[in-house]
């Protein structure tokens, strides 16, 4: 499938084009056109334009009807998908046939069930008496669509992570411009093409392709015909999308990077917290948002922990390259970081040799790393690799301290076969997702985001839905 834009229901690839490089060997996979100003302008119009149709008057039913041909769509050309998606992240293609594409389907399907259940998602609220003396009234509210939503998503779930936003987008009655990362263009493309067979309405859905910075990202985020941007991606980027919003006050709703810890309590089942740990630092070669990159450990069972958990590092075979050989220099330079700042490399800290095509990707060893103090860099910064630090704790509020000294705050994992401590423990860190004996079970309805640096808002069911439509609140004098 060929890189294209998607604007006012026209495919279309003006904008000089850039190549897209294959994660897994360094093979070109084809070109991507990266989208001017006056592309990123069409779209905006275009979707400006779609709210002026029917599907600014479509009923929720017909929304809802729409995101369901979607998903059918999705699942119809499955394989393809998932073809896309393995190819341009370089992830193993059962992943992408396990969570990236079902779960985009999912997305789509929840959003059209949750508009089966609350159709207008409108209410009513009377409120006798208090209108200044003047008499009884009677308030209700009902929700409205945002209007032109900016949709900018990263490369590591790059289908998931986009119809995570598109589908409650429009399932909220707005129509979307999308800008996917410009190192995983496919599956967004071949999205485009299944909204297209679906018959919703020309420029409900736009797709501009593009990098992010002084580019396509910049010219969409600062456009003022937006009413607001959906973003997941690095912090920093977070930050600078914040700034060129300002000057419209264009609303955001941001999922950030992480640094994201595990406290393993002496209590718990070690077999499950080694292969939960191997699971969240290394799934996906460690670029999930949700990996865990600090693993803090009760002294009594730390060096058998660390022993395993670095056997088990040294066995992973199987596992993807990073996306990109800029990344994947980006990972080895925290490597090398960590033994300047005097790490014990318990595992991994190199690239590995394969003696095939893979020795052209852009791979790095799954990493375990012991002995840096809590002020080390290695351990305070967002690393997006397979990696993660090991060190003792004594005691709760000492795990706790760990976990919550960190400038990010977006997942955790707390292993114990204490029910109480669970308890006690998961709501006390700083973190908008805790798991407990596990990692990464989550249901598409709960809600999904992070505190400090790691995001703003919440995103999943109708958290998302509340950020995607506002409320109009309309008082009757009785
Ligand atoms: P990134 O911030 O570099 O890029 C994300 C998207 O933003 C891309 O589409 C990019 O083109 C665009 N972009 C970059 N600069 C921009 C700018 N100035 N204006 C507008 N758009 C711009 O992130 P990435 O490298 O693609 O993804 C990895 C990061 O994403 C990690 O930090 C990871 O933690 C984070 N992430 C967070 C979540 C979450 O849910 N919290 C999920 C996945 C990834
Ligand atoms: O919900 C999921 O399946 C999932 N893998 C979410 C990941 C989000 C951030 O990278």
């Amino acid at each position: 499938m060929k890189a294209e834009h998607y604007v006012g229901g026209m495919f279309r690839s003006d904008g000089p084009a850039f190549p897209l490089l294959a994660p897994a060997d360094g093979t070109e996979l084809g070109t991507v056109p990266e989208a001017t100003r006056e592309v990123v302008d069409d779209a905006v119009a275009a979707a400006r334009a779609a709210l002026a149709g029917p599907w600014g008057r479509a009923s929720a039913e017909e929304r809802a009807v729409a995101l369901r041909r979607v998903a059918d769509g999705v699942q119809a050309r499955f394989e393809e998908f998932v073809d896309a998606e393995a190819a341009d992240t370089g992830k193993p293609r059962e992943l992408a046939a396990t969570v990236d594409v079902p779960r985009a389907v999912g997305n789509f399907r929840a959003y059209a069930d949750l508009l089966y259940g609350r159709p207008e998602r409108a209410y009513t609220t009377q409120i006798p008496g208090w209108s200044g003396g003047a008499g009884q009234a009677l308030n209700y509210s009902v929700r409205r669509p945002l209007g032109v939503v900016a949709v900018i998503s990263p490369w590591n779930l790059p289908l998931l992570l986009l119809t995570w936003k598109v589908a409650p987008a429009l399932a909220a009655g707005n129509a979307v411009v999308a800008k996917p990362s410009e190192e995983t263009p496919t599956t967004a493309t071949l999205l485009a093409h299944v909204i297209a067979e679906a018959g919703l309405p020309d420029g409900v859905f736009n797709l501009v392709h593009g990098h992010g910075a002084g580019a396509a990202g910049e010219f969409l985020t600062g456009h003022p015909g937006v009413d607001a941007i959906a973003f997941t991606g690095e912090s920093a980027t977070g930050a600078a999308i914040m700034r060129n919003a300002a000057d419209h006050v264009t609303p955001v709703s941001f999922e950030l990077g992480g640094k994201n810890p595990a406290l393993v309590f002496a209590d718990a089942d070690l077999d499950a917290a080694v292969e939960g740990t191997v699971r969240s630092s290394f799934t996906h070669s460690g670029q999930i948002c949700l990996c865990t990159e600090r693993v803090y450990v009760e002294r009594p069972v730390y060096e058998e922990f660390v022993e395993r958990l670095g056997a088990r590092a040294r066995a992973l075979t199987g596992y993807g390259p990073m996306i990109s050989a800029e990344h994947r220099d980006k990972v080895l330079s925290y490597y090398r970081l960590a033994r300047e700042e005097g790490a014990t490399v318990v595992a991994g800290g190199g690239t590995p040799e394969f003696g095939d095509a893979r020795d052209g990707g852009y791979y790095v060893e799954p990493t375990v790393l012991t002995g840096l103090p809590e002020t080390a860099r290695t351990v305070r910064e967002e690393i997006f690799g397979p990696v993660c630090h090991v060190a003792p704790f004594d005691g709760e509020d000492a795990a706790l301290r760990l976990a919550n000294d960190s400038p990010y705050g977006l997942a955790a994992t707390v292993w114990t076969r204490d029910v109480s401590r669970a308890h006690r423990v998961a709501p006390r860190v700083e973190a908008g997702i805790v798991w407990v004996n596990c990692w990464n079970l989550r249901d598409l309805r709960t809600p999904f985001g992070g505190v400090k640096a790691s995001g703003i808002g919440r995103e999943g069911g109708e958290y998302s839905l509340d950020f995607f439509s506002e409320p109009v609140n309309v008082c009757i004098q009785i």
